[in-house]
This record gives structure tokens, C-alpha cells and sequence, in this order.
């Protein structure tokens, strides 16, 4: 135990530690010209060292020159010397003088953030690090042009935390519900640390991050690259980025360790249960840009063509379509590009399916898109096929997308002709076909079918 304790204090000393990676005993390299606390620092360390030195000098001489020796009476000490006494009163005020007026105009300069400062937003929290670029982008560390005055106006959004910089000589508190700033110059570009000071948990000391000190053009080029990196980069890079930066991975692992929340391993694609019972595809859907095409009420937009018994009936907030065959209902309004999503649910396995661009009257429909599923030919499998079209089927694909008795997300796009469908966030088919624009249509031909959430992106 000792000896740990002996290494761990000479790892310190050799900047063996994160907090001393570019320090070690002494403050690392300043990266500004003018950092104003250095000065009073280092003549506060010299007037100390100085003190330290001549008074612990004299005491240790003192106690050898004049320690009691036998034969030597104790000599009377003086009760008043005026002269000695005037100069132990004004040396240290005058050295304590300039030690506060050095002090006090570092203070002042950190204080006060000169007119026209770079600003940027920081947020911490447990255990990570965000900062906000004027245009929006959020990373998990710092970017600064070199040679201009920046200021941070931070807070947090949990616990104090506190931001350190030690090459900028910049440490402030951050503080929940209130915000506070700092201000500094980096004049060197390169790479500086970036710590939190206030223990704020668990994982308070890996809450680090790094400064990059930019020149001005260098920066402009970074910034506009970092805050596009959603589409320059493939989306697995990106993905994983975003969730470096947002600080996701603090709590959640994707290799299935448990963390403080849970792993993200396998849950792609996987439905996972809410709090009020139901469950949802965990996926990359997002609906932003989309309007419900159906009212959850009754079948107002849309036009049904019914087979011999068909019956279209909308029950909490889902169509049903049963009986048979041939019955349809489609849109009253067409379109030509656009992304469509629904959820469909078959109660039995059977035959019957979607149709993209229905030619009316139904008899031309061989012209049209079909997503289909047919007992005979292609048991619980949802393809998409059409006469006319060319169009690639991935069967085993749809055979492990779809679920039957389960709800199943079908998307659509269709765009200048060409088509794509996915099914649970498996692409399933691909292909072009002879397409006009055209309402499209939902089908059944025998089988119980429902179908809830169809909402639709039109495209330009
Ligand atoms: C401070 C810790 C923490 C951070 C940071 C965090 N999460 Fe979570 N997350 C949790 C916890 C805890 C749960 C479990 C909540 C529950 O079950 O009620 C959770 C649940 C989730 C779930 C549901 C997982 C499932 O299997 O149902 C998703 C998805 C998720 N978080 C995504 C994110 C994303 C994306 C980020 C980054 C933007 C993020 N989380 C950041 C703690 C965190
Ligand atoms: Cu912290």
C-alpha cells in the first residue's frame, strides 16, 4: 500500500495522470499571449518561495547558532525596536500591495470580455460535455479560432460542474438554472484539455474533452464540415458520431453492456413495449413531413370499390377490410412522388395487399404496383409485382419482415418512377415500372385485414 501510494504520487509528478497530460508539476504552456493570471501567479509563487526560503533558513540556523549551550546565560530579548519594527510593517504591505494590484487587474481583465467575442454556448451534464456552435451544431468539444477573443456562456443540466482549461488558464463554475461565462484568447493553435473540477458523480473523471485551437480559415472550413457530418458522412459513421456527441454513450453501451441505462445491442428493428402497453418498432422512422391520409374516424378521402362481400368498416381507429373479393379503397386525390407509411396487421394469413398507382377502373390494373400477399403463391409474403413493372422481390427478406397477427410498417417511396419498399425497416423490393400518377388503393381478397397510421410525405 505505501509503495502504491509513493507510485501513484511520482505519476503525478510525471503527468502520469489525465489531469496532467500536458502539465505535470507545473502549469502547462500557456496557448494565449497575455494569459493575466500567470503574472500574479508566478510572483506570488516567487515572493512565497522567497519567504519559505528565508524563513525556514533562519530557523534552521537560528536553532543550531543559538541553542542552549551549558555555561551560557539566556540573554535578555529587546521589548521595542522602532526601526526593525517600521520595516517588517511596510515591506510586507508594499509587497502585498503589489501582489493584490497585480491580482486584482488579472481579475479584472479575465472579468471583463472585450466587445465583439466569438460566443459560444456550453452545456454540461453527468458525464459529458456539449458545445453549441452559432449554426447549430453540437460536439463534444471545443473549437476555437486562434487569436480572437472567445467567450462561453454555460450552464447545466443536472449537477455544478465546473470547466477547466488549464493551457487557457480559464476554470469556472457551471451551475444549474443560472449561467455563467468566461472568456479567453487561444493564440497557438493546437490541441488543449478540457476538464470538469467539480465532482459530480460516477463518472466525474472521465468527464473530459479537448480544445482545438483552429486558425481562422481552418476553423471556418471545420465548422461547416462538422455540422453537415449527418450527410457527408456513410449513415453508420454519422450514427455513431451523433451518439458520441449527444453524450448517449455515457449511459448506453451497443455491445450489451449493462450501463446506467440500457444497451442499445440488438434492438434495431426489434418492437419494444411502451409504458401504456403498446409496443413500437425500434427504428430510424421519423415522421417529421408527414400528414395522416386517414382520420382514425371514417373513411372521408378516400373512394372504395367493393368485391362481392366486401366491407370496409374503420373500428378504433383502424380500417378493416374483410370478405371478398377484389375490394379496394384508395385515395380520391393522386400523386406521383411521395413517400407512404401504414400499419397493417393480417388476423389470418390470405390474400390480398396494397396497391401503388391503381389504374381505374380496376381492369387495367396489371399496369400498377402491387404489394401483395397470396395464400397460393406466396404464403404470408407481401411482394410487390405489376405486369408491366420491373421489379426485384427479395421473398426471403419479406418472409422474415413481415409478422402475421402482429402490426407490420410498410413504407413506399416512389419517386420519378422508381419505387422502394420496405417492410419493418427491411427493404424488400426495388424496381421501375410504367407508373402514372394515380391515387393508390389498399386491397383485400379474402382475407381479415387492418390498417391504421397511413399518413403520406409528398415529395416536389
Ligand atoms: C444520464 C444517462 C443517459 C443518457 C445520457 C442517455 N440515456 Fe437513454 N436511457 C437512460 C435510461 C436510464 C433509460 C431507461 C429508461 C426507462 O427504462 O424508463 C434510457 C432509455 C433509452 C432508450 C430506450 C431503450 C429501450 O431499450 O427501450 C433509448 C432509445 C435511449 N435511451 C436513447 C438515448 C439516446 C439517443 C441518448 C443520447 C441523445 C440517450 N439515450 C442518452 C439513460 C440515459
Ligand atoms: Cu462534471
Amino acid at each position: 500500500m505505501p509503495m502504491r501510494l509513493i507510485d501513484g504520487i511520482i505519476d503525478v509528478w510525471r503527468g502520469g495522470l489525465p489531469l496532467a497530460r500536458t502539465g505535470g508539476f507545473w502549469l502547462p504552456e500557456p496557448a494565449s499571449a497575455d494569459p493575466a493570471a500567470d503574472m500574479a501567479f508566478r510572483l506570488v509563487l516567487i515572493i512565497s518561495t522567497i519567504l519559505f526560503a528565508l524563513v525556514a533558513g533562519l530557523t534552521f540556523l537560528f536553532v543550531i547558532r543559538y541553542r542552549r549551550r551549558p555555561g551560557r546565560a539566556v540573554e535578555k530579548s529587546p521589548a521595542h525596536n522602532t526601526l526593525l519594527e517600521t520595516i517588517w510593517t511596510f515591506v510586507p504591505v508594499a509587497i502585498v500591495g503589489v501582489i493584490f494590484y497585480t491580482g486584482f487587474d488579472a481579475y479584472m481583465r479575465m472579468q471583463t470580455a472585450p466587445p465583439g467575442c466569438y460566443d459560444l454556448r456550453v452545456s454540461a451534464r453527468q458525464w459529458a460535455w456539449q458545445f453549441i456552435y452559432p449554426n447549430g451544431h453540437v460536439d463534444e468539444n471545443l473549437h476555437v479560432p486562434a487569436g480572437e477573443p472567445v467567450r462561453l456562456t454555460m450552464t447545466s443540466e443536472d449537477v455544478i460542474h465546473g470547466l477547466w482549461i488549464p493551457a487557457l488558464r480559464v476554470k469556472m463554475d457551471v451551475v444549474p438554472g443560472r449561467y455563467t461565462s468566461v472568456w479567453f484568447q487561444a493564440d497557438k493553435p493546437g490541441v488543449y484539455d478540457l476538464l470538469c473540477t467539480e465532482y459530480c458523480g460516477d463518472e466525474h473523471s472521465s468527464m473530459l474533452a479537448t480544445v482545438e485551437v483552429h486558425e481562422r480559415a481552418d476553423y471556418d472550413a471545420w465548422l461547416k464540415n462538422a455540422a453537415n457530418f449527418l450527410k457527408t458522412l456513410p449513415p453508420v459513421e454519422a450514427g455513431k458520431r451523433l451518439f458520441q456527441r449527444r453524450g448517449c454513450a455515457q449511459c448506453h453501451s451497443i455491445d450489451g453492456t449493462a450501463g446506467i441505462g440500457p444497451s442499445m445491442k440488438g434492438i434495431y428493428g426489434e418492437p419494444q413495449k411502451m409504458a401504456d402497453g403498446s409496443s413500437v418498432v425500434a427504428d430510424d422512422r421519423d415522421d417529421a413531413g408527414f400528414k395522416p391520409l386517414f382520420n382514425g374516424k371514417n373513411l372521408d378521402g378516400w373512394k372504395t370499390q367493393g368485391g362481392k362481400d366486401n366491407t370496409f368498416t374503420v373500428k378504433g381507429g383502424e380500417i378493416v377490410v374483410s370478405g371478398k373479393p377484389n375490394g379496394y379503397f384508395y385515395t380520391d386525390k393522386s400523386y406521383k412522388n411521395y413517400v407512404l407509411r401504414f400499419d397493417w396487421k393480417f388476423i389470418k394469413d390470405g390474400n390480398s395487399g396494397l396497391l401503388v398507382h391503381i389504374q381505374l377502373p380496376h381492369k387495367v390494373w396489371p399496369k400498377s404496383v402491387e404489394v401483395q400477399g397470396q395464400q397460393k403463391d406466396h404464403g404470408r409474403i407481401f411482394a410487390i409485382g405489376g405486369a408491366k413493372g420491373k421489379f426485384t422481390v427479395d421473398k426471403a427478406a419479406q418472409k422474415k419482415a413481415i409478422k402475421v397477427g402482429d402490426w407490420n410498417t410498410t413504407e413506399v417511396t416512389s419517386k420519378n418512377g422508381e419505387l422502394t419498399s420496405k417492410i419493418n425497416g427491411i427493404q424488400v423490393s426495388t424496381g421501375k415500372g410504367e407508373l402514372t400518377e394515380g391515387p393508390f388503393g389498399l386491397q383485400s381478397e379474402g382475407t381479415e385485414l387492418h390498417f391504421k397510421n397511413i399518413r403520406i410525405k409528398v415529395l416536389d
